[in-house]
């Protein structure tokens, strides 16, 4: 028997019955325990275990059949994944909704008592994170052999609340109680070293030995990723740092000093302890690079075991593997690549270097220069003492090649060297991204551009071919699908059947429903019980949201603003006709962020304040639900009426909220930023809502010289607004706030304000045409099929990674 064939597989379509009998199985014999003395969490578990494994039959037959076909497999390395909860996505995957549902009621249980008890893995920070979810997703989807590397953090992003005084933040130690979604793997442990120093070795000059002074062990977990509608099973595996067997000191134990005979132990395992909360600034901490380097090195090991397996020559190597780089965190992976290549399977440089190059391809996530991560040479080389050695050599050659260009250019060598030299020397890490692969993406088309005329121009010189564009895109299952059951099964209708899910191009088929009546009364009845569901505010106000994480470019404060100048408004004029609306922010600020955590503390304030205003409060409402995660977005997206995408333009890379809240009818208000531009291309400028500068104007806004106090000396209710806050009423945040506001205004807030407040009274007038404003949501839906994943993925395999699906075939 051909064990791989299938090991006894059960078959797909499973009675109640036998789901019935494997959840009892499972509850017994893995749990221990009865029917009569089941807890909620039994429950919980057992169901879990059962609903795994029917994804793991199909997991089997998905390797079974990749193995078949020996195809370039993709290797997707990401220091963070926002996954979101798993049940709920794993019960529809696996198509057994219903059978759970009968499965846990025999056990005295509703499916939601049990969904309940799923915690979301938060192994990201936000848009990035998120954005590495909803490509393994869309990649198990479109039947690409794929697999996810990343670190499985004990504890995740920090629970966040919110009190008037602002932000706190709690550990998130989300795994607890186990994760019932992960199978661990310690047989594909992996050996890290860091530290140490290197020796020659005889033969090659190229080669050397080197002789880490710490040895840290990586131990897999895997969870599965289930395409939709298919019956690929990818995994995302995930390493947890463990001390080795010779780092507990048993002597100091005997002698009494505990503390001491664990130190090392502690030292290593902290290496997966905690994901830096921290979405965009350098925390400069040796920890991180650790971090980043055990990522790394664990990952390449098990991608060069894997294709070992199959016995092919060295030759063939970038042929079957694609490694993409999901930002700058796992760029060591160049020169770890090539010390495994050189050093280990003694290859000659130029031979491992067109395999490298061919190998890796690399996304940048911002436009943020303080977002380029760099490290000091003087910390690289302490712990990663072989791999600066490589990183010299790659930048010599590489200067080479420039010099060889551009003769006699020496401005332009300084400014592409890998390495920094003024003021301090440190390890560009986009540039070495760059130098060593094959293709450079920015995720929207403004984005790309902005790369290659601005942070990277050198580069895209000397490669224009290089770089190029793939815009985001975000998952219809998760966030159209499971978050919005309602709408999915009006488009169902609308449609005629439910392939759209799988293929979202056919959202346009709506278009002609924008015009009937009685479709649209429908979809405005599905919005509001939707909001009735989130519960924030009246269903019939307008409701605004601005879900994100809290960074200065991306101006929570000019909402802020908009909502004080309401607020003055309505005092002004009690009796007035005005919208109601319920103003919704949620998202994170990085701890140690003081001014975001201040714009946090003072939306708090100024909340509370306008509720405790009986002339104000009946038309505006501001929320703010703490702890903003996926399974909360899952509750907001739908519920909203507009979506706040407010950035400086030139500053947001792309954005995947604002694709969210489009495909789920929210009607955006944003400026010619990111993936707003290609949003408002598509659903057409009259079902958006434009203001402000555009990426040209700001940068030359910022080099006439700006003056925020000349915004705040001509405009009445702007400076209404800024004298609020330094008038004391909402404490001494206010006073920072406004501080920032008239000092330097970094993001250039006051020059777009006026046009942002004229924007939102043209977003009450259309609001208030129940019919007009209700297109124009079925509008956005209809036109934004173009942001699905599974086109982004698409993308990337015919562009960037060539590679082509391997359907796994059907049990019979
Ligand atoms: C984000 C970008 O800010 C956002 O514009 C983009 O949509 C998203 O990546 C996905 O491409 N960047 C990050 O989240 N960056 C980090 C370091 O977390």
């Amino acid at each position: 028997m051909d064990l791989r064939q299938g090991i006894g597989l059960r078959k797909l379509g499973m009675t109640p019955d036998e789901f019935q009998q494997d959840l009892l199985s499972n509850l017994y014999y893995r749990r221990g325990t009865t029917v009569e003395s089941a807890s909620a969490r039994d429950a919980y578990e057992t169901l879990s275990q059962t609903v795994r494994d029917r994804l793991a039959e199909r997991r089997a037959r998905t390797a079974a059949a990749h193995y078949a076909s020996n195809p370039r497999w993709v290797y997707y390395l990401s220091a963070e994944y926002l996954l979101g909860a798993q049940l709920e996505q794993n019960l529809l995957y696996s198509g057994t909704g219903e059978l759970a549902a009968e499965a846990v009621k025999a056990l005295g249980f509703s499916l939601e008592d049990v969904e309940d008890l799923d915690v979301e893995p938060g192994l990201g920070n936000g848009g990035l994170g998120r954005l590495a979810a909803c490509l393994v997703d869309s990649m198990a989807t479109r039947d690409i052999p794929a697999v996810g590397y990343g670190i499985r953090y004990d504890l995740g992003i920090f629970r966040q609340s919110i009190a008037e005084d602002g932000q706190t933040e709690h550990p998130d130690d989300w795994a607890f109680q186990g994760n019932p979604w992960e199978f661990p793997a310690p047989d594909d442990r992996q050996t890290v070293g860091f530290y140490g120093h290197t020796e020659p070795l005889p033969g090659s000059p190229a080669r050397k030995r080197w002789v880490p002074g710490e040895i840290v062990l990586g131990e897999p977990s895997h969870m599965l990723v289930p395409g939709f509608g298919t019956e690929t099973v990818n995994i995302i595996r995930l390493w947890k740092a463990h001390a080795s067997e010779a780092s507990f000191d048993l002597t100091s134990f005997s002698a009494g000093q505990y503390a001491e005979a664990v130190q090392e132990a502690v030292r290593a395992e902290n290496i997966s302890k905690v994901l830096y909360p921290d979405d965009s600034t350098e925390l400069g901490r040796e920890l991180r690079l650790k971090q980043q380097y055990f990522l790394v090195s664990c990952s390449l090991r098990d991608i060069i075991r894997r294709f070992r397996l199959r016995n092919e020559g060295w030759d063939t190597f970038a042929d079957k593997t694609v490694i993409q780089l999901n930002d700058t965190h796992p760029t060591i992976a160049i020169p770890e690549l090539m010390r495994l290549l050189v050093d280990e399977y003694e290859l000659d440089w130029d031979a491992a270097w067109q395999i490298t190059r061919k190998t890796f391809a690399y996304t940048c996530h911002t436009l943020l220069p303080e977002a380029l991560e760099t490290w000091p040479v003087r910390m690289f080389e302490k712990l990663l003492p072989r791999h600066l050695e490589i990183v010299y050599l790659i930048n010599m050659l590489f200067l080479r090649e420039v010099e060889a260009r551009f003769p006699g250019d020496h401005d332009r060598l300084r400014r592409m060297s890998i390495i920094q030299e003024e003021p301090d020397r440190r390890v560009r890490m986009a540039h070495l991204a760059v130098v060593g692969t094959e293709a450079v993406n920015g995720v929207a088309e403004l984005h790309s551009k902005l790369l290659r005329e601005t942070v990277l121009d050198d580069f895209a010189e000397l490669w224009p071919a290089k770089f190029q564009n793939v815009t985001n895109g975000v998952s219809p299952r998760r966030f159209m699908r499971i978050a919005n059951p309602r709408l999915a099964d009006l488009i169902t209708e609308g449609l005629g059947d439910d392939g759209w899910i799988r293929d979202l191009d056919r959202l346009a088929e709506l278009e002609p429903l924008a015009d009937d009546a009685s479709f649209l009364e429908r979809w405005w009845a599905i919005k509001r019980a939707n909001k009735v569901d989130l519960a924030a505010g009246d269903p019939d106000s307008l409701t605004d949201v601005m879900i994100k994480r809290f960074h200065e470019y991306k101006r929570q404060q000019l909402k802020l603003l908009h909502v004080i100048t309401q607020y003055h408004r309505i005092r002004e004029d009690p009796g007035g006709d005005w919208v109601p609306r319920t103003v919704l922010f949620a998202g994170k600020a990085a701890p140690a962020y003081h001014a975001a955590k201040d714009i946090i503390h003072l939306i708090a304030t100024v909340g509370a304040r306008i509720a405790a205003d009986p002339v104000v409060s009946p038309y505006l409402k501001v929320v703010f639900p703490s702890n903003y995660n996926v399974s909360l977005a899952e509750r907001i997206i739908p519920a909203a009426d507009l979506s706040e995408q407010i950035s400086l333009a030139g500053k947001e890379a792309s954005g995947t909220g604002n694709m969210k809240l489009a495909l789920n009818g929210a009607v955006t208000i944003g400026t010619l930023d990111g993936a707003n531009i290609e949003i408002r291309a598509r659903v057409g400028a009259e079902n958006f809502f434009l203001f402000g500068m555009d990426a040209y104007q700001a940068a030359q806004t910022r080099l006439d010289g700006y003056d925020p106090r000349r915004h705040y000396d001509q405009d009445a209710e702007l400076r209404a607004a800024v004298d609020a806050l330094t008038s004391g009423v909402f404490g001494d945040v206010g006073h920072r706030v406004a501080g920032s506001l008239l000092g330097r205004d970094e993001y250039l807030t006051l020059a777009d304000y006026r046009s942002y407040i004229q924007c939102q009274d043209d977003v009450e007038v259309a609001w208030r045409d129940q019919a007009r404003w209700t297109r124009m949501s079925v509008l956005n839906t209809a036109l934004s099929g173009f942001f699905s994943s599974d086109r982004t993925v698409a993308d990337y395999a015919a562009r960037i990674w060539r590679v082509s699906a391997v359907p796994v075939p059907r049990e019979d």
